[in-house]
């Protein structure tokens, strides 16, 4: 790793994002491709997961790591995004209702536009109601659901129930992530896809349109 992308991995644990945002750019100007400076990115805030977990940081210091974090994914995001593609579908996007966690849903909606798809973010916090609502608005092809909770992953499957109460199931392609989220689960919900990662759910995605 480069001594930028070292100092982004270490400066995005401390939660400093002006900093962040700098060194992505110097990063940028250097050569380092989008997928290093997200690797760094990444590799920062699995760091502070871990303190975390073990109560070695609170809320507060994953919540500035987290800041720093978005502001990083904002300077890379136009390298990540290829321009000028035609869309090939559209994606509505959203984390549950309850669940206040973005970062896996803003990867997850930034591959999905590299792909070539128009993404609807409804950003965190969404309502059954509200994705319903912009199912129908869009007429969208695929419903991306995010949690990192096991206390609001179970939403998923209210909004499931709400797309069959509207008739609206059949549809819509639904695929669902995040941390607590297995392929079982999808399976059990009625969901159609699980992946591990925003890449890969790009790539799914796109399977899904072409089939
Ligand atoms: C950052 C963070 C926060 C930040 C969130 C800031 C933000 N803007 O997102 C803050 C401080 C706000 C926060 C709050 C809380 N958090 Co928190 N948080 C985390 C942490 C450290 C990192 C999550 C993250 O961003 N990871 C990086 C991203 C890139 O990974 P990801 O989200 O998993 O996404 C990837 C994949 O899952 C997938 N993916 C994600 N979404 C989707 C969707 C689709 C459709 C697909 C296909 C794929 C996909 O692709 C992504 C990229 O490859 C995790 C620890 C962890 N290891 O996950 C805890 C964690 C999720 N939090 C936890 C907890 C308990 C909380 C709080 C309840 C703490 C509290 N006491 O208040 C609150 C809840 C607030 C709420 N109502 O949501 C627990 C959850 C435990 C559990 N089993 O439910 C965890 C696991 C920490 C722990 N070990 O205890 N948290």
């Amino acid at each position: 790793m480069s001594q930028t992308l070292e100092q982004i991995n270490e400066l995005l644990q401390k939660g400093n994002m002006p900093e962040v945002i700098r060194l992505c750019n110097v990063a940028i100007e250097e050569g380092s491709s989008a997928s290093d400076i997200l690797d760094a990115l990444l590799s920062g805030m699995s760091v502070i997961g871990g303190k975390f977990k073990r109560n070695e940081v609170f809320v507060p210091e994953v919540l500035i790591a987290a800041r720093a974090m978005n502001g990083g994914l904002d300077v890379i995001k136009p390298l990540l995004v290829e321009e000028g593609v035609e869309s090939i579908g559209k994606v509505v996007i959203g984390t549950v209702k309850g669940d206040l966690h973005d970062i896996g849903k803003n990867l997850v909606s930034m591959m999905m536009t590299g792909a070539g798809f128009e993404v609807i973010d409804l950003g965190v916090d969404v309502s059954p109601e509200k994705y319903v609502a912009a199912l129908e608005e869009h007429n969208a092809e695929i419903l991306c659901m995010s949690a990192l909770l096991t206390t609001t992953m179970t939403n998923m499957k209210a909004v499931i129930e709400a797309l069959d109460e509207k008739g609206l199931r059949d549809s819509v392609k639904v695929m669902i992530g995040g941390a607590p989220v297995t392929d079982q689960y999808a399976e059990e919900i009625g969901a159609d896809k699980y992946t591990p990662d925003a890449a890969t759910a790009a790539e799914v995605a796109k399977e899904l349109v072409t089939a």
